[in-house]
């Protein structure tokens, strides 16, 4: 059985070269690690013809803190089996596992170095026209295929077992729905935001409503999520989307992957404030993010709906007029956990270089405060919310 041991450049070649699956057997290998997220070893390994893979590795702790906080190896098995079932019922818009070894936590990836991260892309002001439908259609196709509407009952209680992920949902219980909430070490902010946190803080219908999302974090085991929906998290070119690193995938709340999306896109959409100065460009950076908010919510309602009507095996779940409740649930929770997103992503460990990076002091904090807000007024007001058209005005109510 081989054994864990965190891979170098070198040690990383020499494994993906000892499996002679990807490149012949005399071809000359070139490897580098280059990985910036907040958990893992990345490498890409290529040969002289252009031919290379991503060779991916957990460590046994968060990368971003170090060795004080350790974490599962077991993330890096549910990463790659999350990826292939998803892969399975939704191939265009996730990345394909090559290779799997649980015992050296390792996955190799195809190589979508083509690509670029759709995160440094919004920050640049690039936008991408599929983005809203493609992230619809991964997130509504994954979602239903996992979901009670198609699983038989005994089959999705034991994927629910296969993709219990404890350490990794124990991660986002607290940076979502704790820490911003109270005085804690980990979370990072300003001064000049203590008065508006404080405020949060006390506003006891707000805790309430964030009570209720983290508990149906906890219990609502509806489909198999990515778990990590953030724009780091999905490759984009000219005409593709790609979703990586479903790590924190496990069986969840629907809305959570959704309204991580949006969430994100709003984040960057208060970020532009500060980054572009040309109001008409800002404008139309703006009117995209907005854009794509609305073609997601409705593409994934119109084809979870389509999806359902078709493939619905659930006897009771075909009652007439459940499938709209149902869904208008899913779009209330994704608001409220949109709303989380935004403020732990302001106040909380874990920031987004969108806001975080933006170099005058003033702009940064302007960006800040707006997403601290947003993301309030969206917890508060999501349960009101009874139809797309209705999140799309609650959402540019407090944008604009
Ligand atoms: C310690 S992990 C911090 C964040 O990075 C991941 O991508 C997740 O979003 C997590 O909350
Ligand atoms: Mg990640």
């Amino acid at each position: 059985m081989s054994k864990y041991a965190a891979f170098n450049n070198e040690t990383a070649l020499d494994y993906v070269k000892s499996l002679g699956l990807f490149f012949s057997e005399n071809a000359e290998l070139t490897c580098y690690e280059f990985g910036d997220g907040n958990l893992n070893l990345v490498f890409r390994v290529a040969d002289t013809d252009n031919n290379s893979v991503i060779l991916k590795q957990a460590l046994p702790y968060a990368r971003c803190v170090g060795e004080s906080w350790p974490l599962t190896l077991d993330r890096a098995r549910i990463e790659a089996h999350v990826l292939q079932r998803h892969g399975n019922v939704c191939p265009a818009h996730t990345a394909k596992v090559l290779h799997h070894d649980s015992n050296k936590a390792a996955t190799i990836l195809e190589d979508l170095g083509a690509m670029a991260i759709l995160r440094a892309e919004l920050i640049a002001g690039r936008t991408f026209e599929n983005l809203g439908r493609d992230v619809a259609q991964y997130l509504a196709t994954t979602g239903f295929y996992h979901s009670d509407f198609y699983l038989s009952p005994q089959e999705k209680k034991s994927q629910i077992q296969n993709f219990t992920n404890p350490e990794l949902c124990a991660i986002t219980e607290e940076l979502f729905f704790d820490d911003p909430y109270r005085e804690c070490e980990r979370n990072d902010y300003p001064a000049e935001l203590t008065e508006q946190v404080n405020q949060l803080r006390q506003n006891t219908t707000l805790l309430c409503i964030v009570a209720r999302l983290k508990a149906k974090f906890f219990s609502s085991p509806q489909t198999l999520l990515h778990g990590d929906v953030h724009t780091g998290s999905i490759f984009v070119s000219d005409g593709n989307t790609k979703l990586i690193d479903p790590e924190f995938g496990f069986f969840g709340p629907i809305g959570f992957d959704l309204g991580s999306f949006i969430g994100n896109l709003l984040l960057n959409y208060c970020a532009q404030n500060g980054r572009i100065k040309e109001i008409p460009k800002r404008r139309d950076v703006h009117s995209y993010l907005l854009n794509t908010i609305s073609v997601c919510l409705q593409q994934f309602e119109q084809q979870w709906h389509a999806l359902a009507q078709q493939h619905t095996r659930d006897l009771a779940l075909q009652a007439p007029g459940y499938l709209d409740l149902f869904l208008q649930e899913v779009l209330q929770d994704a608001m409220g956990y949109c709303g989380t997103e935004l403020i732990r992503r302001t106040i909380g460990l874990a920031h987004v270089a969108d806001i975080a990076e933006i170099e005058d002091d003033a702009q940064r904090l302007v960006a800040q405060k707006q997403a601290l807000q947003l993301g309030e007024q969206l917890l508060l007001n999501a349960k009101a919310c009874r139809s797309i058209d209705d999140f799309y005005q609650l959402i540019i109510s407090f944008v604009h």
